[in-house]
């Protein structure tokens, strides 16, 4: 059965162990962020919880964070699911279900119309604390719609909190939401949206995920869940939105309405220069009663944004190079240290010598920048295991024939090692970038590998305790 609603799956959560209440009380405007981040580059991600904040100054609504990307295991229980069945899960996102219009949902119980909405009620952190201008939502879903098709889109786009009633989206060149902008802007009008927080979590990885333009993502989410995404109409724009999302905020982008926004700590590590970017106003706030607030965890990585990234890209990747482009794909890898953006290791079953750029390419057709540095390796190799990839690399590998650079590829988003031009950073509608494939497969039969046979490791490894070697305690206790 899939979850109803964000509070039946954080029961899940706990219940597994992978949600952790902070029942301090925390300031939203500094520790939050500073607990996250501890909680981030000190716990091994196998062994990291989610967060439920229960108690925030000033505020009576508690903050979640993790619950989506805090860890591989997290993901997979979103999908209801292991590591190992995420892949098949996600599958079935191929058989959309439309979402069922109910006349009521719990997302409706509490109404603040116009001036009575207040933006600011909800407690959205700062994150980069005396360099992001104001707190900021991370964790929006956006719902706003095609104006000829009237096929919806969903979306995670960042926004600035800019006053109760106004908010800064920051929506890229090539995300979906910006056509729905450009063909209303054509006609001299603005688009309507809905900012949902707090869902069944399917929904937030479909946010999340670059679904091709004009597929619905909560159809996408109804074929995962199995059952269709329940939705209630709302009550100031012409929208549908999930019947038991926590909080819903209803508003509009205003036609020609841009303003600056950011500067904001940016999934690479590095502080991004913000610019010139969409507004929101505000027109009614809905909510369930005692509502939660979601957040993702983005800036430096490890962060829920790497961990969410990984796994969502790592399987469009793979369904992409197989299915389209016919590479006997095994696994992906982007590492988490790249910001799941920049650098890349598939491994494939080569069955002849143009597999590995024909992977290259594949990759590179995809219209996310994805994979500055791209390795691909036998399936042997195990991607996830740096020591694995640096041997394939150092033994399979000779530079001047298997490094291949490209010019003139789509860039990186947000990636700071574009060099500026007169000065000035390049924005990002003139932005390119070169990138380098290596091609790290055998490309011709290998001697045998010097390792003791096979069997000789298995009778030492079921005898081990016999030779008495124990490990070294680096705290010499
Ligand atoms: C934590 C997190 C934060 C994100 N923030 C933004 C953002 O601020 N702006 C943006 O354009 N994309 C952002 N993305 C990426 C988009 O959510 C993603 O590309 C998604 O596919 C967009 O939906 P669309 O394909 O329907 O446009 C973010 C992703 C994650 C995981
Ligand atoms: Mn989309």
């Amino acid at each position: 059965m899939p979850y109803h609603d964000l509070r039946e799956y954080l029961q899940v959560l706990e219940k597994k162990g992978l949600l952790c209440h902070v029942t301090a009380e925390v300031d939203k405007d500094w520790e939050i962020s500073a607990v996250c981040r501890q909680a981030f580059r000190t716990i091994p991600q196998a062994r990291r919880p989610a967060l439920m904040f229960d108690r925030i100054k000033g505020h009576t609504i508690p903050l979640v964070v993790g619950i989506l990307g805090g860890s591989r295991e997290i993901y997979a229980t979103a999908l209801e699911t292991d590591q190992a069945g995420v892949w098949e899960k996600w599958q079935r996102g191929k058989n959309p279900i439309t979402p069922r219009l109910v006349n009521s949902g719990p997302c409706q119980e509490v109404v603040q119309m116009g001036d009575e909405a207040n933006f600011e009620m909800l407690p959205a952190p700062v994150w980069t604390v005396g360099q992001d201008p104001g707190p900021y939502h991370t964790s929006p879903f956006v719902i706003s719609r095609d104006p000829e098709t009237r096929i919806p889109n969903v979306g995670t786009y960042r926004l600035q909190v800019k006053g109760p009633r106004k908010g800064g989206f920051m929506i890229n060149p090539q995300r979906n939401m910006r056509q729905h902008l450009r063909k209303n802007e054509a006609r001299g009008c603005g688009t309507d949206a809905a900012i949902v927080f707090g869902t069944d979590p399917v929904i937030g990885l479909t946010s999340v995920s670059p679904f091709p333009y004009g597929a619905d993502e909560l159809a996408a989410a109804g074929g995962i869940r199995g059952e269709p995404v329940e939705v209630v109409k709302c009550l100031t724009v012409d929208l549908e939105v999930p019947a038991t999302a926590e909080i819903v905020v209803e508003g509009r982008v205003p036609f020609q309405g841009l303003e600056k926004e950011g500067p904001f700590g940016e999934y690479a590590g590095y502080m991004g220069a913000g610019g010139n970017n969409p507004l929101f106003e505000v027109t009614c706030i809905t909510h369930r009663r005692n509502p939660i607030y979601q957040a993702f965890l983005s800036q430096m990585p490890p962060s829920e944004s790497s961990c969410i990234k990984a796994f969502g890209r790592e399987m469009e990747i793979r369904r992409h190079l197989k299915n389209n482009c016919g590479i006997p794909v095994e696994d992906v890898c982007l590492t988490e240290s790249s910001g799941a953006t920049a650098y890349l290791i598939v491994s494939i079953k080569k069955q002849n010598r143009f597999q590995p750029l024909k992977a290259m390419m594949g990759v590179w057709s995809l219209n996310i920048g994805i994979g500055k540095i791209m390795i691909v390796v036998d399936d042997d190799i195990d991607v996830r295991d740096p020591w694995q990839v640096e041997w394939a690399l150092s033994f399979r590998m000779q530079p001047a024939e298997d490094i291949h650079i490209f010019r003139n590829m789509d860039p990186t988003t947000l990636d700071p090692s574009q060099p500026p031009k007169d000065g000035k950073p390049v924005p990002p509608p003139e932005q390119v970038s070169s990138k380098v494939g290596i091609d790290a497969t055998r490309k011709f039969p290998y001697p045998p590998l010097a390792v003791p046979p096979k069997e000789h490791l298995e009778r030492v490894a079921a005898n081990w305790a016999h030779y008495g070697i124990r490990e070294v305690n680096p705290q010499g206790s």
